[in-house]
C-alpha cells in the first residue's frame, strides 16, 4: 500500500530532523508547478508499505497571510494525504497544538509527535502522551529526532493510522460561536461543498484573507462580517490547550513545581 503522508509543525521544532530521521537520503525537491518555496519529499518503505513523505513548510497557522502558510494549508485542503503528521516541540508545545486543532478542522487523519523529548526529560518533564491523545483524540508518539527515540513507533503509526477510518475529531467551540459556525457554513454550503463548509466558515469568522476573498462573490458582509470571532476563536483554542496542558504535562524533578512545568510547555519562557 503507498501511503501519503503530510509532515507539517511551526518552524524549529525538529522537522527537517524528523524528516531526514523517517526518510535517510531518498528525498528529492517536488516539482509543484508554480510554486517557488522549495519542498521536499522523501520515500521510505516500511513492513510492506511505501510511504511518500511530503515536507511541507514550517507554519504557526493554516492562516493564509505567508507564502509558506498558504502552501501547506493548500496542500492539506487540496491534496488531500492518507495521514499528516503535526509535529511539536516538547518545550513549546502549545503553539504546535494550535495547528493540529486547526488542521483536525480538515478533517484529516492526524497524529501528534511530540519531538525533542530527551530535552524535555532533560529538564524533568514527564509528557503522558495517553494522556494527550484521550484529550485530542488523535494518536500521540514521543519522539527525538537528535537520539532516534520514537521513530519506529512513528512509522508503526503512520501504518495504523493510514487504514483507519477517516473520523471527525472536531474540537467543539462554545455553543454560541459554534451557532454561528453552523450559520455561516449552511449559507455556503452549496458553494464550497457539506464538507468544506465548517472549515471555510471558521476560516472566515477568523478573518482568514484568502477565505474571506475566496466568498466575497457571495455577499455575505451584510449577514457575517468578516473576521467578526478571530479573537474569540484564538481564544477558545487556547483555552481547551491549556487544560489538556495541565492534564498531561507533570514535572520528575524535585528543582522543578508543577506549575513551573506546565508554564515551561505552553510558553517556553522557562529556564
Ligand atoms: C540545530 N532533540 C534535540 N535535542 N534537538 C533536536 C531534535 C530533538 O529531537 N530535533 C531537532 N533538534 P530542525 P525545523 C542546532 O540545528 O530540524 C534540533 O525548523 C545547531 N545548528 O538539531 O532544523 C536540530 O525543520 C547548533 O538544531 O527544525 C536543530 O522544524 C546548536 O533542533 C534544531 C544547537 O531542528 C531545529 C542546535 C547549527
Amino acid at each position: 500500500m503507498t501511503i501519503r503522508v503530510a509532515l507539517c509543525g511551526n518552524p524549529n521544532v525538529g522537522k527537517t530532523s524528523l524528516f531526514n530521521a523517517l526518510t535517510g537520503m531518498r528525498q528529492y525537491v517536488a516539482n509543484w508547478p508554480g510554486v517557488t518555496v522549495e519542498v521536499k519529499e522523501g520515500v521510505r518503505s516500511w513492513k510492506g508499505h511505501q510511504l511518500i513523505i511530503t515536507d511541507l513548510p514550517g507554519t504557526y497557522s493554516l492562516f493564509a497571510t505567508s507564502l509558506d502558510e498558504k502552501i501547506a494549508r493548500d496542500f492539506l485542503l487540496y491534496n488531500t494525504p492518507d495521514v499528516v503528521v503535526v509535529v511539536a516541540d516538547a518545550l513549546s508545545m502549545e503553539q504546535g497544538l494550535y495547528l493540529l486543532l486547526e488542521i483536525l478542522e480538515l478533517e484529516a487523519r492526524a497524529i501528534l509527535v511530540v519531538n525533542a523529548i530527551d530535552e524535555a526529560k532533560k529538564k524533568g518533564l514527564i509528557i503522558d502522551k495517553q494522556e494527550l491523545s484521550k484529550h485530542l483524540k488523535v494518536p500521540v508518539v514521543l519522539t527525538s529526532a537528535l537520539t532516534g527515540e520514537g521513530i519506529h513507533e512513528l512509522l508503526d503509526c503512520i501504518v495504523s493510522t493510514a487504514s483507519t477510518e477517516q473520523k471527525k475529531v472536531l474540537f467543539n467551540f462554545s455553543d454560541e460561536t459554534e451557532k454561528m459556525i453552523q450559520q455561516l457554513a449552511t449559507l455556503i454550503k452549496t458553494q464550497v461543498g457539506e464538507s468544506a463548509s465548517r472549515w471555510f466558515a471558521i476560516k472566515y469568522l477568523e478573518g482568514d484573507p484568502h477565505t474571506v476573498e475566496q466568498l466575497s462573490r457571495f455577499d455575505l458582509q451584510s449577514s457575517v462580517k468578516p473576521g467578526s470571532l478571530k479573537s474569540q476563536i484564538a481564544r477558545e483554542r487556547y483555552d481547551h490547550i491549556q487544560l489538556i496542558v495541565k492534564e498531561s504535562v507533570a514535572a520528575i524533578s524535585k528543582e522543578l513545581s508543577m506549575s513551573e512545568a506546565i508554564d515551561h510547555v505552553l510558553t517556553h519562557k522557562f529556564i
